[in-house]
């Protein structure tokens, strides 16, 4: 048996989940995902790697169908609760999904989907009921996870994680973060992704802590939550901490030494999966008495690098490698580069994942020949501490937390009537890290209305990926697109907005 399963029977009675008024041990835990476990089994002794996608909200069904679907034997694919139809659908299309569970808050998208894709069954959690069977035993080796991350080649890529993989990836944050039974953590992410999946969901899990769900991240909520009193350990996006900030700001000197006081109890404040700007770093510690941890990684790799938990946090700096990762930077021709000089950030370790799911090539293509994970990331090793440049694309854009690619948003923009073509980059900003512009070289005289095509995009992409800036052919010098670099472009784009 897998250690994550393994240790659930050592705390039977603890809490492992609470979602408003709900609480739900561990033995629960394990007796529905059990029972899950029987009913996608149906009589087989093994799932053998079928891949189960499963669009339900943070709770303790999520928590539940993905331990049911491990337990017998399948692959897990969390699908985005904000996702449109075509995104979902070309995950179920992709990953050959071989059945779909549902909460009660996705009849509707459901329904499309069963029109798209007549051959899967798609099972609403109520109905996911069996007497419990005997369940394989699960190793190590077998895959556990597909996630969806965007590149620099259009659609997005399945990365395979192992159990393995995760495995190694919750033992480096418990052994680096000090994770004890005792802790309960505020969870607000998307759980499509590994910092809301593994940092802020199975670290606790293994360990024998609580997370708590609410409906929906507001900054609201997670104030609520923080005066309930239990959560001490929090972990977020920098554009999260921005907001937490505006809303702090608003609220009355009263509520604000309450919320502080209560933050000022945590064991633990982390940031990560885009750049921490200092100014917010700096009026979180003014808010919280907290230095955030900030850390670095990707989901091909889990967590690669962190500021130590006892040492030095530094700002604008990401800290050292975990334990059991290897890290090194290397020049372009891939030779480590001289101390203190910048290159790109390579990974190895058992963190890191095998394959992209059906993409030999760009599984080839993403490793050296020797085995390291080429990140894609720029960075520099200055005075002890890693520090993150940027990256080595102009098309992956990363705002809100989420990795963009700019290649797959022309592609959409590219099918609008009126658009010849288009040119898609990240602008900087303070909130969101990076906010997404695009320039349009519309046909003759057309004249697009922005709403609409806005609306349309809505359709057909997730909000995070919509354009919030347009420019066009008109406003730019002549054959802009075509003469000058992307990079120029946002330059051009930024004088104009600012
Ligand atoms: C949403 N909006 C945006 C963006 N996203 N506007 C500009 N830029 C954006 N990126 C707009 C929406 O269109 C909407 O406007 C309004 O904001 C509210 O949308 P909603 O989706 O409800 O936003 P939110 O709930 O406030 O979401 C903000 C968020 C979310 C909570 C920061 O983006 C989030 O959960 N981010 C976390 C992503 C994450 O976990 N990434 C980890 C992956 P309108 O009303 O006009 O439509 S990276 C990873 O896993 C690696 C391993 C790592 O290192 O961690
Ligand atoms: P994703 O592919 O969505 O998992 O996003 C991973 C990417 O997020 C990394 O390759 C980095 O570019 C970025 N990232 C994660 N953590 C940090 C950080 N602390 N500072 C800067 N960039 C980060």
């Amino acid at each position: 048996m897998i250690p994550l399963l393994r240790n659930a029977q050592n705390y039977l009675e603890r809490i492992c989940v609470r979602f408003e008024d709900e609480v739900f041990i561990y033995s629960d835990l394990l007796s529905r995902s059990h029972s899950i476990a029987s009913f996608l089994l149906n009589g087989q002794s093994h799932l053998n790697g079928a891949r189960i996608a499963y669009l339900v909200n943070p709770g303790f069904d999520y928590v539940s169908i993905q331990w049911g679907i491990w337990r017998a034997g399948g692959i897990a694919v969390p699908l985005c609760v904000k996702h449109p139809v075509p995104s979902l659908s070309y995950v179920l299309s992709d990953t050959t999904a071989s059945h779909v569970i549902y909460g009660a808050d996705f009849k509707a998208t459901i329904q499309e989907l069963e029109g798209l894709h007549q051959d899967i069954p798609m099972t609403h959690v109520a109905r996911l009921n069996a007497e419990p069977c005997e369940l394989p035993e699960l190793h190590l080796d077998e895959d556990a996870l597909i996630l969806y991350t965007s590149g620099t080649t259009g659609n997005p890529k399945g990365v395979v994680l192992s159990h393995s993989n995760l495995n190694a990836q919750i033992n480096a944050l418990i052994e680096a973060w000090k994770w004890s039974k005792n802790d309960t953590i505020l969870n607000v992410l998307p759980l499509h992704h590994i910092h809301g999946i593994v940092n802020a969901m199975l670290c606790p899990l293994y360990i024998g802590a609580e997370v708590v769900f609410v409906e929906r991240f507001t900054p609201k909520n997670v104030f609520s939550a923080f005066l309930s009193g239990k959560i001490n350990v929090f972990m977020a996006v920098p554009t999260i901490y921005f907001k937490l900030i505006a809303f702090y700001e608003e609220l009355s000197s009263k509520e604000q030494e309450g919320i502080s006081a209560v933050l000022k109890q945590f064991r633990l404040m982390v940031s990560g999966s885009a750049a921490l700007p200092v100014s917010v770093l700096e009026k979180w510690k003014k808010i919280s008495s907290h230095i955030l941890l900030e850390r670095y990684g990707m989901t091909e790799i889990g967590m690669a690098i962190s500021n130590p938990y006892d040492g030095e946090r530094r700002p604008g700096h990401i800290g050292q490698a975990l334990p059991g990762v290897s890290v090194k930077i290397v020049q372009e021709d891939g030779e480590e580069v001289a101390p203190a000089a910048q290159g790109e950030i390579l990974v190895k370790g058992l963190n890191v994942f095998s394959r992209y799911w059906n993409k030999k090539e760009a599984t080839v293509k993403g490793f050296t020949k020797d085995g390291w994970f080429k990140t894609g990331d720029m960075a520099v090793f200055d005075k002890g501490y890693y520090r993150i440049l940027g990256r080595n694309s102009v098309d992956i854009i990363k705002s809100g937390g989420y990795k963009i690619s700019a290649l797959e948003i022309e592609e959409v923009l590219r099918k609008y009537q009126g658009i010849n073509e288009c040119a898609v980059v990240g602008i900087p900003d303070d909130e969101w890290g990076e906010l997404i512009a695009a320039s349009l070289i519309v046909e003759g005289e057309t004249e697009i209305d922005l709403s609409a095509l806005d609306a349309w995009l809505r359709t057909r992409i997730p909000s995070y990926k919509l354009p919030r800036h347009y420019i066009f052919q008109e406003d730019l010098p002549r054959n802009v697109l075509g003469k000058v670099t992307k990079n120029v472009l946002k330059q051009i784009i930024k004088d104009q907005i600012s």
